[in-house]
């Protein structure tokens, strides 16, 4: 036993650093290699590189190839003309220019400040491109993953599990956690491991995960109720869950270094609590010392309903008829997404013509999403699960990281209703076309 037990620690060590020097030598290495010259394979698709040093953007048959670039702070990029006509490089918010460049003529800039640079060729009309400029840590967290990747497809790790473990999907695609009585105590099952995720057709990628799905399973309870919260790791690294916004005893906090120490890899930890905060929206995360920042870009979140003492939404506002909970995140691992997909992906939520709808809105990501629904107004009623003195209405509300929100609205039309996040690079892909945090409200007759 313990010689396997070494074994393993020995393997894990030289797998540890097997990667780091693959990580290594892709930063040495600038990452040249990577940049293909066949411009017509890379011209429409996005870059999932990063880049790191140095990279070449082409300007070939009136486009810049590839169009969109990934950079880590400090990366200089040098575009270069492969056209006969003459093209220039102009940064919409000014950051940098280009004189006229003929062909074989080149122009340089070095990225040192994070953040979306949009450009364009000022006399070719759609003739344009981005560069995103990311901090050198989440670049290392990106790396990491890949070179996870290459280890996989050599066989060296155990294949994934794609699924979930069963859980009853609801019609907003999340799936609901069941639990037992047990002693008085609702007994909840979750358990952390790494899997495939289909973030839309064609697009599957590794993800840690709670019970096999992102967003992890919806928890369901009602005020006054005790729980007991069983998680088992079987993550390769440690791992604990925060109850966000549930003031919850200290021991019961779930920050890693600070109210537990960090569940390891096999191990199982329970929370217990009684749930005191108000019906309305929460979440849960991973909150761990180490590797915070990758776990939650992994997939570790999902979302905590709380309903009123012994009854359901339904009873208590008896005019509501569709009760939906709508998951706002933005990762570099799935990029924007709701409910864990890309549109056209995302779920179609159903209503009928007079429906009452109720929507669980949580923002979990790490930027702001302004979320606005077509067709109709609606009405924020509650926020981080506190009721509002008075709603308001609107048509668009601006979801911070780390806010849930309840809002509320009459189906009075009949229509396909987008419901969307209003800045325009979260709602397109590479190309320009309509893509990720957008979902739909089916309204029928
Ligand atoms: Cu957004």
């Amino acid at each position: 036993m313990n010689e396997r037990n070494d074994t393993m620690k020995r393997w894990s060590q030289a797998l540890s650093s097997l990667i780091m020097i693959m990580l290594l030598v892709f930063i040495a290495a600038g990452c040249q290699s990577s940049n293909s010259t066949d411009s017509s394979k890379t011209n429409k698709t996005a870059s999932k590189t990063v880049h790191s040093g140095k990279v070449e953007i082409d300007m070939k048959n009136m486009a810049f190839s590839p169009k969109v670039v990934y950079v880590t702070e400090g990366t200089k990029v040098t575009w270069k003309n492969k056209d006969a006509a003459p093209h220039n490089v102009v940064s919409n918010s000014g950051a940098f220019k280009s004189k006229e460049l003929s062909e074989g003529k080149t122009f340089s800039y070095t990225f040192n400040k994070k953040g979306t640079y949009k450009y364009k060729c000022t006399y070719h009309a759609g003739m344009d491109g981005t560069v995103i400029v990311t901090d050198k840590k989440q670049a290392m967290t990106m790396e990491t993953m890949s070179s996870t990747e290459k280890a996989d497809s050599k066989g060296k790790t155990a294949p994934l599990g794609t699924g979930t473990s069963g859980e009853p999907k609801q019609a907003d695609g999340i799936r609901l956690l069941p639990y037992k009585m047990v002693n008085g105590y609702k007994v909840f099952h979750l358990n952390a491991k790494q899997v495939w995720w289909e973030v839309k057709p064609g697009k599957k990628v590794k993800a840690w995960a709670y019970n096999g799905t992102v967003p992890g399973p919806e928890i369901k309870v009602n005020q006054g109720d005790k729980v007991k919260i069983i998680v088992k790791n079987d993550l390769s690294e440690g791992t604990t869950v925060h109850w966000h916004g549930l003031d919850v005893p200290f021991k019961q906090d779930g920050t890693g270094g600070v109210s537990q120490p960090d569940i390891k890899p096999g191990e199982t930890w329970t929370y217990t609590f009684t749930v005191n905060a108000s019906p309305g929206t929460y979440a849960y995360h991973s909150h761990p010392m180490k590797d915070m920042l990758k776990q939650e870009q992994m997939g570790l979140f999902g979302a905590f309903i709380v309903e009123p003492k012994g009854t359901g939404w339904k009873q208590v506002h008896p005019g509501y008829q569709k009760e939906y909970t709508v998951l706002v995140n933005d990762s570099p691992q799935f990029g924007y997404t709701i409910n864990g997909r890309s549109y056209p992906a995302t779920p179609v939520l159903p209503a009928k013509v007079g429906d009452k709808i109720l929507v669980h809105l949580i923002n979990i990501g790490s930027m702001v999403h302004p979320m606005h629904l077509h067709g109709m107004h609606f009405q924020e009623i509650s926020q981080d699960g506190v009721p509002l003195p008075s709603p308001v209405t609107m048509d668009t509300i601006a979801t911070a990281p780390g806010t849930t929100y309840d809002i509320s609205f009459n189906a009075n039309q009949v229509g396909k209703w987008l419901f969307h996040c209003h800045i325009t690079d979260h709602v397109v892909d590479s190309n320009g076309d309509m893509s990720g945090m957008i979902t739909t409200f089916d309204v029928k007759k």
